[in-house]
């Protein structure tokens, strides 16, 4: 169908043969949530680590899934001596880890979070402010393009969250950016979208608009990291119209879903995934 459902995977639970058995039975899609970050891979400048994620990716591999790589280029989760780096040094460390990295798992990534969260929250609509930022607003575009030389084979996807909202200036802002590359020639190929619900921040109902006019810009969009807090029919609808916001858009390629169980996930205590503990 050229849909994929993923999830979130940890390396630490591959042992636990109920988390693989709906793992192996329910998914065509996996993604690290944590193994492929920055401060895993490059614990070290220049020295990378892919025990953890080579684990997830081998094992999916193996089942015959996809994977999305997650992810590239972020403020958080940042190595130590990246943290403190910046101007020419941190963009020249920041491409050479997206490079590195990407010609690693070269051919073996379906799509790849190339730049993670990369907006401010609130009204305004613009960039985060970063490290990254901070050494110029081309940050983004090199990051694109330095992947995009590594892998020509993955699709290359902007991330983030609270983007779901059409009418929020976060969602306008990175729309903007998406439309700027594109008319720019900028290798971009999708956009994710985060899609962390809860009672605060419930599932908009403009969530297919949203993304058909992502998709109208020349892009997939896909669902990666979707998870709502709450239970019964109330949380089961949501998870309705999350699903059918993206079957209605022909380019909305894939719904991953942020762990497994509900004890798999970030926020545990909202049970906020598809099977209990
Ligand atoms: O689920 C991840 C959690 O285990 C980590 O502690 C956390 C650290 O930042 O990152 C979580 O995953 C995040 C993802 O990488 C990016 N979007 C938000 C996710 C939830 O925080």
């Amino acid at each position: 169908s050229g849909r994929y459902f993923g999830t979130a995977v940890a390396a630490s639970k591959l042992g636990d043969s109920t988390y693989v058995g709906i793992l192996n039975r329910e998914f065509d899609m996996v993604t690290a949530e944590n193994e492929m970050k920055m401060d895993a891979t490059e614990p070290n400048q220049n020295q990378f680590s892919y025990g953890n994620a080579d684990r997830i990716v081998n094992q999916a591999r193996g089942q015959g899934k996809r994977i999305r790589g997650h992810a590239l280029a972020w403020h958080s989760q940042q190595p130590g001596w990246m943290q403190n780096m910046s101007g020419t040094a941190l963009r020249n460390a920041m491409l050479n880890h997206v490079t590195q990295v990407a010609t690693y798992y070269r051919g073996k990534i379906y799509a790849w979070d190339v730049v993670n969260e990369a907006y401010a929250d609130g009204s305004g609509g613009g960039r985060r402010d970063s490290n990254l930022q901070r050494t110029g607003n081309d940050w983004i575009e090199a990051a694109f393009r330095a992947a995009r030389t590594a892998d020509p084979g993955a699709k290359l996807c902007y991330n983030d969250y609270n983007t779901d909202n059409w009418s929020h200036a976060k969602t306008q802002g990175v729309y903007r950016m998406v439309q700027d590359f594109k008319a720019r020639g900028v290798p971009i190929d999708c956009v994710g979208f985060q899609a962390h619900f809860n009672s605060g921040n419930p599932v908009p109902s403009n969530y297919h608009t949203t993304l058909q006019n992502f998709a109208n810009l020349g892009v997939d969009v896909q669902i990666t990291e979707l998870d709502i807090e709450g239970s019964g029919s109330s949380q089961a609808q949501q998870y309705q119209g999350v699903v059918q916001a993206c079957l209605a858009v022909t380019r909305c390629t894939g719904i991953t879903v942020w762990g497994i169980r509900d004890t798999d996930s970030w926020r545990a205590s909202g049970t906020p995934l598809l099977f209990d503990g």
